[in-house]
């Protein structure tokens, strides 16, 4: 069956389809050390802890993913003082060692799919800053340069590019700490769209079989 009407295209919400199975539809939620940056592809794991209400730093109202970095979705909003929890922003923290917090993107069918969104600063009060990447899995290939974020930022970091894509194939949203880990909560809003699904082969027939019988119905009443 259709996720879509024909001809439409299909749209993806990392924020909307946030779930607690990894991976959840066309999104997984994981980690890797940074020196493995030019090569998720190999290093990429899923985060393997999932808790609602996860409580990390005092309670915040989020569902957490959760390994040695940490991927969380606001469930209302949450205001420390210094962490601000965005509503329609996923919520993406380092590890203390750097490990990179990634929120991974899967093709599912080839096509041409526009990324866009953006990154905000969660934590504005202090730290040396973020580093934000968006990146295909293999090599040194990317999608977008990495960019080092100061904290105090107080505007949003925009996403916007379009990829071909095989149906199978990553793209990778990554979080890394800048060397320091503190401070460095980051939002991440972000709506994929994309081609929507072929036609399934039994649909096709139907269809054929549909049109035959119209002409053979115009054939005998001409
Ligand atoms: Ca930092």
């Amino acid at each position: 069956m259709y996720a879509v009407a024909p001809g439409l295209p299909s749209t993806y919400s990392a924020t909307g389809d946030f779930g607690s199975t990894n991976p959840s539809g066309a999104w997984s939620y994981g980690q890797a050390a940074q020196s493995n940056l030019n090569n998720l592809g190999a290093s990429f794991n899923l985060l393997p802890t999932y808790a609602a209400n996860c409580a990390l730093g005092g309670g915040f109202l989020a569902d957490c993913w959760i390994g040695t970095a940490f991927i969380s979705s606001p469930t209302g909003t949450f205001d420390t003082g210094t962490v601000n929890y965005l509503a329609g922003y996923l919520n993406l923290h380092p590890g203390v060692d750097g490990t990179l917090a990634i929120v991974r993107f899967t093709a599912l069918i080839t096509g041409s799919y526009t990324f866009l969104g953006q990154w905000m600063d969660d934590d504005i009060v202090s730290g040396n800053g973020v580093d934000l990447y968006a990146r295909l899995g293999y090599g040194t290939d990317r999608l977008t340069s990495a960019e080092h974020v100061p904290n105090w930022r107080s505007t949003p970091l925009g996403i916007s590019f379009t990829q071909s894509l095989t149906a199978g194939q990553l793209v990778y949203f990554a979080v890394g700490a800048n060397g320091e880990y503190t401070f460095d909560s980051v939002g991440l809003q972000l709506n994929v769209t994309g081609p929507s699904p072929a036609p399934e082969p039994g649909t096709v027939l139907l269809v054929g079989l549909s049109s035959a019988a119209l002409w053979f119905k115009r054939r005998r009443t001409n």
